[in-house]
């Protein structure tokens, strides 16, 4: 069917700027945006359907492309704990951490596991998310990693969503390994990557290269596999310490690299040549209290492309809201609220390696964008989070939320 949406303003995120269009017109047809630009320049259209959008702020559908939204359990007795002072690294150490949702998420049937993950799912999806990457890494052997990432496959099936399945085998030790983190990443390179690959569970490959979880070496291990099977390659670098995790994940042309705070500037150099993307996770750096900023005028200088994302994890950052993250963004790191917009649009798509279909209002692109009643773009990172009022089109057709 095709669709006249009307009486809008777009900011259209093209090139991630707000490339706004006063009065615009998008004519939707098979899913795709088939025409946008200024009311007055639309030639007459045989639409089946007419909307208006009552003069609402058009954005592209917003894309949250970094989330553990699959797991078992949830961790508030470790929030607790470290509010008492105990670290994060700490409590790893203890046996808790991601090790006791790998047990939560171990114990848990598919069925369960797909319950709990829609309800924050939805959750992300009343701030106007229309695509979601969603990780395993909770998993931890071939079984339970292949449970997560069906689960992350069932929620496309089953929600108004795009999802992305990123295979994160590479998160953390299973105890069944511990003292032999070598063999782990063979048993991944060998049986799991190449099992579930197979399947067509995994769109991406991630890691987590960091003192308490792997090396770069056996990162790199890891990466080799996912290039051999054809897969793109993501990477958690720089989160606690400089491991240059952010410089290894460029030399392998990887779709991101994620956290950053301890990046150096030779990093940036190399993700902007490789066109890496780097995602922010304020999150997670509000959640462990952390005080190291990512090196914003850094990236900025080397023309690093820049998104945000939830980073939804029972550990580090339980966070149900985009918006919020976009507030985050701004206050903890200094973005401007424009960068924010294409943080978790534009620039969050080519995290995904979605940039040809997703992430801005262009002809030719799918048609997924939020009319939200708001006064100006800005306000998206203005109010921290909320339900704002707003409708949300995906693939030409509204949904309901
Ligand atoms: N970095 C994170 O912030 C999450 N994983 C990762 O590699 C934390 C996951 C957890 O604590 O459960
Ligand atoms: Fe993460």
């Amino acid at each position: 069917m095709r669709t006249l949406w009307q009486h809008c303003h777009a900011a259209t995120m093209v090139d991630g700027r707000y490339a706004i269009i006063e009065d615009a017109a998008i004519v939707t047809y098979a899913g795709l945006i088939e025409w946008i630009g200024p009311r007055s320049g639309l030639r007459p259209v045989e639409a089946e359907r007419t909307v208006d959008l009552g003069y609402a702020w058009v954005t592209p559908g917003l894309i949250d492309c970094h989330t553990h939204a699959v797991f078992g359990g949830n961790r508030s007795s470790e929030f607790e704990q470290r509010l008492q002072g105990v670290s994060y690294a700490e409590i790893a150490a203890q046996g808790g951490g991601i090790a006791s949702t790998v047990r939560a998420t171990r114990a848990a049937s598919e069925d369960e596991l797909f319950a709990s993950a829609r309800q924050r799912v939805q959750a992300l999806m009343r701030d106007g998310v229309t695509t979601l990457e969603v990780k395993s890494g909770y998993g931890l052997d071939l079984a339970n990693e292949r449970k997560m990432l069906r689960v992350a496959r069932r929620l496309a099936d089953e929600l108004p969503l795009a999802v992305r399945a990123t295979c994160l085998a590479a998160h953390a030790l299973p105890p069944e390994y511990a003292g032999r983190a070598d063999d782990y990443i063979t048993h991944i390179c060998d049986e799991m990557l190449p099992a579930l690959a197979a399947e067509g569970l995994v769109d991406a490959v991630d890691a987590f290269c960091e003192h308490l979880a792997f090396s770069p070496a056996q990162v790199e291990r890891v990466f080799i596999k996912a290039h051999e099977l054809g897969l793109p390659v993501k990477l958690h670098a720089e989160q606690l310490s400089s491991l240059h995790g952010s410089s290894l994940a460029a030399r392998y042309q990887a779709l991101s690299a994620d956290h950053l705070e301890f990046m150096t500037e030779e990093d940036a150099i190399a993700m902007a040549a490789a066109g890496t993307v780097a995602v922010l996770l304020p999150g997670a750096f509000y959640f462990l209290r952390e005080t190291q900023l990512p090196p914003m005028e850094a990236l900025r200088r080397h023309g690093v492309k820049i998104a945000l994302a939830s980073d939804l994890n029972p550990g580090t950052s339980p966070g149900l809201s985009l918006r919020l993250m976009l507030n985050m963004g701004c206050t903890l790191f200094r973005m401007t609220p424009e960068e924010a917009l294409a943080g978790v649009t534009t620039h969050a798509a080519t995290a995904l390696g979605l940039g040809d279909s997703h992430g801005s209002l262009e002809a030719g692109k799918v048609a997924d964008f939020v009319a939200w009643h708001i006064e100006r773009p800005a306000d998206l990172a203005y109010w921290l989070g909320g339900d704002l009022p707003k409708r949300v089109v995906r693939r030409g057709h509204e949904i309901s939320n």
